[in-house]
């Protein structure tokens, strides 16, 4: 793990162990986003419990793909509980989805327990990436704190 993810995932995220994945389809924006954040690899063996999924907003003609994609995500046994933080990216572009569309394209509104946020970015600027990891970093302190089950895995 490098050093400048090691700073950032310790800004944001404490000291306590936790994984975060970032999911898409391609071209939605992920290894941008790496980028801007200086994340070049994301190793860790601990249990999965925040996921990042990327939507490239623009992509109308995707959204229903995307949307099989990011379902199928959230039914694995393993991501039962999990946190998820999705970036409806490229926001700076004309026509692309609002993230209220991008929401209703995924079926976020019929996640049930389910602790979710859904973020307009510009991965290109880096415009609201950290907005989204705020929350992420909260929401996952604060259900580590009140002692939930976070990630389905046997290790908590
Ligand atoms: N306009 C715009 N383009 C973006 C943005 N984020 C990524 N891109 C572009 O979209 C393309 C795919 O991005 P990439 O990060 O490779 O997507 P990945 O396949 O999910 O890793 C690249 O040409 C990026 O420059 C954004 O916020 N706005
Ligand atoms: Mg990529």
């Amino acid at each position: 793990m490098g050093q400048t993810f090691r700073k950032l995932f310790d800004s944001f995220f404490g000291n306590k162990e936790m994984r975060v994945v970032m999911l898409g389809l391609d071209a939605a924006g992920k290894t941008t986003i790496l980028y801007k954040l200086h994340i070049g690899e994301v190793l860790s063996t601990v249990p999965t419990i925040g996921r990042i999924y990327v939507v490239d907003s623009l992509d109308r003609e995707r959204i229903g793909k995307a949307k099989a994609e990011f379902q199928a995500i959230i039914r694995d046994p393993f991501m039962l509980n999990s946190v998820i933080l999705v970036f409806a990216n490229k926001q700076d572009m004309k026509g692309a989805m609002t993230p209220m569309e991008v929401c209703e394209g995924l079926g976020l509104y019929d996640l049930k327990n389910r602790r979710w946020h859904i973020q307009g970015t510009c991965a290109l600027k880096g415009d609201g990436l950290y907005e989204g990891l705020d929350w992420l970093a909260s929401t996952l302190k604060e259900l580590q704190a009140s002692g939930h089950s976070i990630g389905g895995s046997s290790s908590f």
